[in-house]
């Protein structure tokens, strides 16, 4: 199904007048402290992030999977369901492909299908952390790091045929995220695997095209438990470092210990020029892969506080950051789960962007702890809704895309058009 534009227009306009009034509002107390509305409502409309094609069906947890009924059952479903996110909220503008679960058939016809949705082609992503049907060799023990060179070579060469799908697609960049590691003491020599994989890594990097970057993800645990080869953002940095100057590193936000510093980590990647891109969520306890914003908002403004600051100064030159969402749905209906992921992106970007730089550097340089804390907590304690409401207006989005999307019947429309048990390839 598509959304219908002019259906979505007589929506809006049931809201109008209540939008105009508060946005008039908002703006005229951005205004007195000399920000300017329009110009914030532009950089908000600017900022699209990726849709992962694994995160539109359910998913499960290893005790169970409940479906949602009217799941994608092909890539093309996955790019129109992206392209429903697209359409109500104008700022899912991309997808990103995890293969082999979702190889194109037919790139030009997929690249057609996507555009028409006025969707490009985010990071590709490989996958050397489950072994596929027919596959010469395990990756039980391992993928880059393995003991047998045989079964890097097949890790790699995998890695080298996503590129080779991503550049049909037009996409201009890899994830590699590895699950590589130990669950028991002793299991692993430390300095192998990392030499194994750095090689690894270092052949993938001189194979692919100049123009494309490589992100490696990092995390502390999980599907290993003693160790992983990845396990942090320092060892993330020193294999981009080793592979090259296209290679970075990728934050997703799930995989630290929990109360890590993740807002520390990003100011210095964007110091060093070294932060790729994002993978979005929210935990409580570990790699939960939560709706964005929901258990920690004020965490992820203060993230988005360093990026903006980082991009302010970019005098190591980082380039433009890769943002998706990584998130699982077990409970919620995934697309509107994904509706409120992207707010919540968008108002931590948002409330971030109000933050008074030049009060904070001098509350900072005169050790004003008070100030300080008063600065950040004005910008983010702003209601900014009303703004993210105007950039969806001037992009012919939704004013308030939940509302639309349950009141279009967009599931149950799904569910009679696909059925209620399709599964959604994924996890
Ligand atoms: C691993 O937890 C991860 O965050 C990586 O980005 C994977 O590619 C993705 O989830 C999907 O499994
Ligand atoms: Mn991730």
């Amino acid at each position: 199904m598509k959304i219908d534009q002019s259906q979505l227009q007589d929506l809006n306009r049931d809201l109008l007048n209540e939008h105009r009034d508060q946005f008039d509002f908002l703006s005229q107390q951005l205004t007195k402290i000399d920000l300017e509305p329009d110009h914030i409502v532009s950089k908000i409309q600017a900022l699209q992030v990726a849709i992962p094609s694994w995160a539109l069906g359910a998913g499960g947890t290893r005790f169970g999977r409940f479906s949602t009924g009217g799941e994608p059952s092909c890539l093309e479903e996955k790019i129109d369901d992206v392209g429903l996110l697209h359409a109500l909220t104008q700022a899912a503008g991309a997808i990103s492909l995890h293969i082999p679960w979702d190889i194109p058939q037919d790139p030009m016809a997929i690249r057609e299908r996507a555009s028409m949705h006025g969707l490009a082609f985010d990071a590709v992503n490989s996958n050397t952390f489950q072994d596929q049907p027919n596959q010469e060799h395990s990756y039980k023990f391992g993928s880059l790091c393995h003991t047998d060179a045989a079964v890097r070579a097949q890790a790699v060469k995998h890695n080298l045929e996503v590129i080779s799908i991503g550049e049909a697609l037009g996409s201009k960049s890899i994830t590699v995220w590895l699950a590589d590691g130990s669950s028991f003491p002793g299991q692993l020599n430390f300095r192998t695997a990392y030499q194994h994989t750095k090689q690894a890594l270092q052949d993938i990097y001189a194979s692919m095209p100049d123009d494309w970057k490589m992100y490696i993800e990092y995390k502390p645990y999980e599907p290993n438990f003693y160790s992983m080869v990845i396990p942090d953002w320092g060892t993330s940095l020193s294999l981009a470092q080793e592979c090259g100057p296209n290679a970075y590193t990728l934050v997703d936000l799930g995989h630290h210990l929990p109360n890590t510093n993740i807002e520390q980590i990003v100011a210095i990647l964007m110091m060093k020029g070294k932060l790729g891109g994002f993978h979005f969520n929210d935990s409580k306890y570990g790699d939960d892969d939560l709706t964005v914003g929901n258990v920690k908002p004020f965490q992820l403004f203060l993230i988005f506080n360093e990026l903006i600051y980082g991009m302010d100064n970019n005098e190591a030159n980082n380039p433009p950051l890769a943002w998706m969402i990584d998130a699982s749905h077990n409970l919620k209906d995934p697309l509107e789960d994904l509706i409120q992921s992207l707010e919540a992106i968008l108002l931590a970007y948002a409330r971030a962007l109000l933050v008074d730089r030049e009060a904070l550097a001098q509350a900072q340089q005169e050790n004003d702890v008070t100030r300080c804390q008063e600065i950040l907590q004005t910008a983010f304690r702003r209601d900014v809704r009303p703004l993210l409401a105007e950039a969806r207006k001037r992009s012919n989005g939704a004013l308030s895309p939940l509302n639309v999307y349950r009141q279009l019947k967009v599931r149950q429309r799904l569910i009679q058009e696909r059925g209620s048990n399709v599964v959604a390839t994924g996890l």
